[in-house]
C-alpha cells in the first residue's frame, strides 16, 4: 500500500535519481494539503453512518427498481449489502484522501470486484450513481466544514467509479 510520498520515492529509487524539482514541488503540493486533506477525513469519519445513509435513500429515490422485487438491493440482505458496499467505498475512500493516492483502492477495494459483481448481478451502473453521490454529500460537509475548496475529495471517488466501469481488453 502506497502514499504519495512513497510513490514518488519508489520512481526516484528505480531510477537512482535524487528528488529533483518537480519531485519536490509534488511533495510540497502533499504537504501543504495535508491539513485540508486531514479535516476531510475527519469530516468522513465523523458522520459515516449520516453520510452513506443519505446517500444510500438519494440513490433509491433516483433509481427504484434497485429495492423493488427482482431489484439487486431488494429483500433485507441485499439491501444490507448494498449499504455496506458503500461503506466501503466511503472508508477506502477516506483512506485514500489521507495517503493522496489511490493505490490502497487497487489493493484493497477494486481488485476482482467488477468479476464478482458481475457474477452475482449487481449492476455497475447505480453503483457508480451511489459512489458519485455520496462523493457530492462529502464534498458539501467538508466546505461546510470550513475548507474552502474542497474539490479534492473527488479523487478517490472518481477513481473508483472510473475502475468499476472500465470494460476489460
Ligand atoms: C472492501 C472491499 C470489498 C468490496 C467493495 C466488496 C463488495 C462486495 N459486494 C458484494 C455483494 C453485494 N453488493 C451489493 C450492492 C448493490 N446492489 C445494488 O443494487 C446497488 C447498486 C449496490 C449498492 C450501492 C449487493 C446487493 C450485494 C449482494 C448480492 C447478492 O448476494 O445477491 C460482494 C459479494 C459477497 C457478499 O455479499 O459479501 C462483495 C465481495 N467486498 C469487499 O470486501
Amino acid at each position: 500500500m502506497r502514499d504519495a510520498v512513497t510513490t514518488l520515492i519508489k520512481t526516484y529509487d528505480d531510477t537512482g535519481r535524487y528528488l529533483d524539482r518537480s519531485a519536490l514541488d509534488s511533495l510540497k503540493g502533499y504537504f501543504d494539503s495535508g491539513l485540508a486533506r486531514v479535516k476531510a477525513t475527519a469530516v468522513i469519519s465523523g458522520n459515516a453512518a449520516g453520510i452513506v445513509k443519505e446517500a444510500a435513500s438519494k440513490l433509491f429515490e433516483q433509481i427504484p427498481e434497485l429495492i423493488r422485487a427482482g431489484g439487486n438491493a431488494y429483500t433485507t440482505r441485499r439491501y444490507a449489502a448494498c449499504l455496506r458496499d458503500m461503506d466501503y467505498y466511503l472508508r477506502y475512500g477516506s483512506y485514500a484522501l489521507v495517503a493522496g493516492n489511490a493505490d490502497v483502492l487497487d489493493e484493497r477495494v477494486l481488485t476482482g470486484l467488477r468479476e464478482t459483481y458481475n457474477s452475482l448481478g449487481v449492476p455497475i451502473g447505480p453503483t457508480i450513481v451511489g459512489i458519485q453521490i455520496m462523493k457530492q454529500i462529502v464534498k458539501e460537509k467538508v466546505e461546510a466544514a470550513g475548507v474552502e475548496d474542497a474539490s479534492f475529495v473527488e479523487m478517490p471517488f472518481d477513481y473508483m467509479a472510473r475502475e468499476l466501469s472500465e470494460v476489460n481488453v
